[in-house]
C-alpha cells in the first residue's frame, strides 16, 4: 500500500498529467511507496474520496488547475471530512497564487505554489518523520533541470498507447502577455536537449507516436527547434503526430526549411494571435510583430503541411466587439484550420488585474473566471460572443461544414457568422447538444430562409459535407420531409417538389 497518493483530476482521460509524473519522478527514496491516481472531470466527489482512501495513503497531494478547482475542493473537503488524519497537500498553477482567496486553501493542510517537483518530497519526507511544517503556503522550490529527474519513464504502457503524452524541452517564458500566467516566469529555462531527446527516443521506442510540446514557445531558440524537428523527421511514420505552441512572428529560413520537410497530418502548431489591435497589445504588453506574423501564416498555410489552430482572444481591455471582428475577419483572410474563439479570463496571479477599474473588467469571480462585461463590450453581447465561440467550433472548426461554410462566411465572415450565431441560438435555445441531422437542416434554413441563397446551391453544399462525412443516401431533413408529403400528392408531383428541394430538378 502506498504511505503518498498524487491526484489529479484531468480535463479529459486523452490529457495525462504531466506535474503530477514529475513530483513522483523526484520522490528518491520515497518513490515506492508513492502512487498516481488520475481522474477526469464528471467523476463524483464521493467516488473520488473512496478511491483515494482505498489506498490508506497517510499524505494525499492533489493537482490544482484551472478546470478542476471546483471538484477538487469537493475532494479536499469529503477528505479533510472522512480521513482527517491523512495531510492534504495542493499544489499546481490555481493555488500558486491568492492562496488567502481560497477555500481549497484553507481545506488543506498545506499549500505548495510554483514549483512542485522538489519541494513536495521534502514536505512528505517532513511529514513522514513527524516534523510537520509550521506555516501553511510553502513557496515551491526552483530546481535546477539538470537536477531535476525526467518522468517519461512514468508514462505507463496504456499512456503511451492511449493519451496524449505531454513532454517538455523548456519551461517558463520570457514573454510578459498579461493575461498569461507564464507573464511571470523571468525567463525560459532549456532542459538539457540531448538528455530530453534521449527520453524522447525511448518514449518513441515503446510506441508513442501522439506528443504534446508544453513549452510556452516552440521555436524561441531556433537552434534546439531544429534539433527536435530533426529527430521527428527521422522517425516519420503514418502514426506520428506532434503538437507545439509558437509565436507567429518568428519562423527563420532554417526553421521552415525544417517544416517544409513534414508530410501532411504529423505537425501541429498551436499559434497565439489573440489580437491585432496594436493599441491592445500594447495595453496588455504583448509584443507581436502582426505583418511578420501574418507573412508567417500565409507562409505556413501555403509552403507546410501544418495544421494551423490560430488563438483568439475576446473581451481584452481596449478592444470593442468592431475591432474583435476586424481582427477575426483579417485571421480568416489567411485560412488558418482552426481558429479558436476564447474568452478572456482572469487566471489568478496574471497581471491583467491591473485594468479592472479603468475598462470596467467584470470577470465571473468563480472559475473559470471569464469576462462578462467591458466598458467596450456588454453582457449581452459578451454572451453573444460567447455563443459565437462555441457555434464555431461546431461549425467553423469541426470541419463538418467545410462547402456550406464558405457559403455561409461569405464577404463577411465575422459579421455572417455573428447573424447565423444569433438566429441558430434564437431557434434553439442551446449551444450544445444540437444532434448533427438537426444542424444540417437549420444551416439550411438559415442560408435559405434569412440569407436569400437559392436552395439548390445551399442543398449541394450541404449533400457534399453530409457525404464527406462517410454518411451515404440524402440529407435526413430532406428525406424527413419528403416523407412528411402528405399522402394525397401524386408521386409526380412529390419528385417535382423533391427535386426543388434537392436542387436535382
Ligand atoms: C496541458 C494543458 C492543458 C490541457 C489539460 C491537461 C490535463 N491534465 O487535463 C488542456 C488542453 C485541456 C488545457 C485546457 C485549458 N487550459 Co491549460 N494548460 C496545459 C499546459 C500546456 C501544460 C500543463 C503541464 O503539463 N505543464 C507542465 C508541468 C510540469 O507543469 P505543471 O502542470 O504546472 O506542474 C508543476 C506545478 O504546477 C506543480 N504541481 C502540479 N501539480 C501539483 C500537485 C501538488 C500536490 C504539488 C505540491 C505541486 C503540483 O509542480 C509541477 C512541477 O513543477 C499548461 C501550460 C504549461 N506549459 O504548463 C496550460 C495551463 C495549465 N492551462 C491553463 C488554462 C488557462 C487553460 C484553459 C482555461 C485555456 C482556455 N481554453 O481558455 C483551458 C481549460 C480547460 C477546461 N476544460 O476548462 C493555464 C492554467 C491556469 C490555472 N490557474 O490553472 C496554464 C498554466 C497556461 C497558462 N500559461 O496560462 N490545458
Ligand atoms: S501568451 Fe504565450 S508568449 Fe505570452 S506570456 Fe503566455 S506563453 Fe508567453
Amino acid at each position: 500500500m502506498p504511505s503518498i497518493v498524487l491526484a489529479t483530476i484531468n480535463a479529459r482521460y486523452a490529457h495525462a498529467a504531466l506535474g503530477l509524473r514529475y513530483l513522483a519522478a523526484n520522490m528518491g527514496e520515497l518513490q515506492v511507496g508513492t502512487e498516481i491516481v488520475e481522474f477526469v472531470l464528471g467523476m463524483r466527489a464521493a467516488d473520488m474520496v473512496e478511491v483515494l482512501l482505498a489506498r490508506r495513503p497517510r499524505i494525499v497531494g492533489l493537482g490544482v488547475y484551472i478546470w478542476n478547482a471546483e471538484e477538487t475542493t469537493k475532494v479536499a473537503a469529503l477528505l479533510k471530512r472522512v480521513a482527517p488524519e491523512v495531510v492534504v497537500v495542493v499544489g499546481g498553477p490555481e493555488v500558486s497564487y491568492e492562496t488567502g482567496e481560497q477555500r481549497i486553501c484553507a481545506l488543506a493542510d498545506y499549500v505548495i505554489t510554483g514549483w512542485g517537483d522538489l519541494s513536495f518530497a521534502t514536505l512528505c519526507r517532513a511529514a513522514l518523520a513527524g516534523a510537520l511544517p509550521h506555516g501553511k503556503v510553502i513557496t515551491g522550490e526552483q530546481p535546477d533541470l539538470a537536477q531535476v529527474a525526467l518522468p517519461y519513464d512514468l508514462y505507463n504502457d496504456e499512456d503511451v498507447a492511449k493519451r496524449f503524452l505531454y513532454v517538455e524541452a523548456s519551461r517558463g517564458c520570457p514573454f510578459k502577455c498579461e493575461f498569461c500566467l507564464s507573464a511571470l516566469d523571468k525567463t525560459a529555462w532549456p532542459f538539457d536537449l540531448d538528455r530530453f531527446l534521449e527520453e524522447l527516443a525511448r518514449l518513441h521506442a515503446r510506441g508513442a507516436r501522439h506528443f504534446r510540446f508544453v513549452d510556452r514557445t516552440f521555436n524561441l531558440k531556433v537552434s534546439a527547434s531544429l534539433k527536435i524537428l530533426e529527430f521527428f523527421l527521422e522517425r516519420l511514420d503514418d502514426r506520428l503526430f506532434v503538437h507545439f505552441e509558437v509565436i507567429p512572428d518568428h519562423l527563420p529560413d532554417s526553421l521552415k526549411a525544417a517544416i517544409a520537410r513534414f508530410p501532411a497530418g504529423v505537425l501541429q502548431f498551436e499559434v497565439g494571435i489573440q489580437t491585432w489591435n496594436t493599441d491592445v497589445q500594447a495595453l496588455i504588453s504583448r509584443k507581436q510583430d502582426n505583418a511578420r506574423a501574418e507573412a508567417n501564416l500565409q507562409w505556413l498555410r501555403t509552403h507546410s503541411n501544418v495544421l494551423i489552430h490560430v488563438d483568439l482572444i475576446a473581451g481584452l481591455p481596449g478592444e470593442d466587439l468592431a475591432s474583435f471582428g476586424r481582427g477575426f475577419d483579417r485571421l480568416r483572410a489567411l485560412a488558418p484550420h482552426e481558429i479558436q474563439v476564447g474568452i478572456l479570463k482572469r487566471l489568478r496571479g496574471t497581471p491583467i488585474a491591473r485594468h479592472t477599474e479603468a475598462f470596467g473588467m467584470r470577470y465571473n469571480p468563480d472559475p473559470p473566471y471569464n469576462v462578462l462585461a467591458t466598458d467596450r463590450i456588454g453582457f449581452t453581447d459578451m454572451q453573444r460572443v460567447a455563443r459565437f465561440a462555441r457555434y464555431w467550433e461546431l461549425v467553423g472548426n469541426s470541419g463538418r461544414f467545410a462547402c456550406a461554410r464558405v457559403l455561409l462566411l461569405g464577404a463577411a465572415p465575422f459579421d455572417n457568422f455573428m447573424r447565423f450565431s444569433d438566429w441558430l441560438f434564437a431557434q434553439s435555445g442551446r449551444t450544445h447538444e444540437i444532434a448533427l441531422e438537426r444542424l444540417f437542416g437549420l444551416m439550411h434554413d438559415f442560408l435559405t430562409v434569412e440569407r436569400g441563397l437559392p436552395s439548390a446551391v445551399v442543398v449541394q453544399a450541404l449533400q457534399d459535407d453530409y457525404e464527406a462525412s462517410g454518411a451515404r443516401g440524402r440529407l435526413p431533413f430532406i428525406e424527413a420531409r419528403s416523407r412528411a408529403s402528405p399522402p394525397a400528392v401524386s408521386s409526380h408531383r412529390r419528385l417535382r417538389q423533391q427535386r426543388h428541394v434537392t436542387g436535382n430538378g
